[in-house]
């Protein structure tokens, strides 16, 4: 049994060559030694289909599947970005496509796992385009358009509709208290990780009479990051690298 590492929100697009680099060599230098790495959605910064073979795609698609392929467990959750990654995208990357929120046992302790964006409820225009933009209907148009299209379209909608957009954390609304409780209480969990605000911490707070956890991941930067590590004690500790 060895650890597990979770990490979100790299936004990883061909504009930003240095996070990519980044990326490449979390894999080969952190995560080498672990034996499975969650990545909690807004792994790319735009996913506008599985047929997109740009240079940068390729080249990430490339090292997830080196990583993979050395019996470790890789799963990605779809974050707001990137939430049209596909089974092409999972199978070519020989990673595991995880449903939001998902819980499981890390460390021996029933943790629920999510994106975040679910969590923000007080931004209601946020959630009525999330539902748009997750509907079927929707998602069965855009990706049978052409590719440039698609790229074209990505780009309006993300000037458009505020978060979808931006990577200034003032943008993205924080957490709503009372949605994080009724997610924990629903999955039967007291500790809670999760990215998409850009506000990395950890609460602790009282949950029906015990202490309760919610580690929020950083996002990342050009030069450096911060991932969590679980043992297989439980014991959950954020290592910087970069
Ligand atoms: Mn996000």
């Amino acid at each position: 049994m060895a650890d597990t590492l979770i990490i979100s929100d790299l936004h990883l697009s061909q504009d930003r060559p240095a996070t990519v680099d980044l990326f490449l060599r979390f894999l080969q230098e952190q995560a080498v030694g672990a034996g499975a790495l969650y990545i909690l959605g807004d792994l790319f910064d735009a996913w506008i289909g599985d047929d997109n073979d740009s240079p940068a795609i390729v080249r990430i698609i490339e090292a997830l599947r080196q990583f993979a392929d050395s019996d470790r467990q890789l799963l990605v959750m779809h974050g707001n970005r990137d939430f049209l990654l596909g089974t092409q995208f999972a199978e070519q990357a020989g990673c595991k496509l995880l449903p939001d929120p998902y819980t499981c046992t890390l460390g021996g302790i029933r943790t629920l796992l999510m994106h975040g964006d679910l969590l923000c409820s007080d931004d209601l225009e946020y959630q009525e385009a999330r539902k748009l933009l997750r509907s079927p209907a929707f998602i069965k148009d855009f990706v049978s358009r052409p590719i440039e299209q698609r790229i074209q379209l990505a780009a309006e909608y993300r000037k458009r509709s505020g978060e979808v957009v931006s990577l200034k954390p003032a943008d993205i609304m924080d957490v709503n208290q009372q949605t994080v409780e009724r997610y924990m209480r629903e999955n039967g969990t007291h500790r809670l990780i999760h990215g998409h605000t850009h506000r990395p911490a950890l609460h602790q707070f009282e949950l029906d009479g015990s202490t309760a956890e919610r580690h929020v991941l950083e996002d990342w930067h050009e030069q450096s990051s911060s991932y969590l590590r679980i043992a297989t004690s439980g014991q959950i500790t954020r290592e910087n690298f970069g």
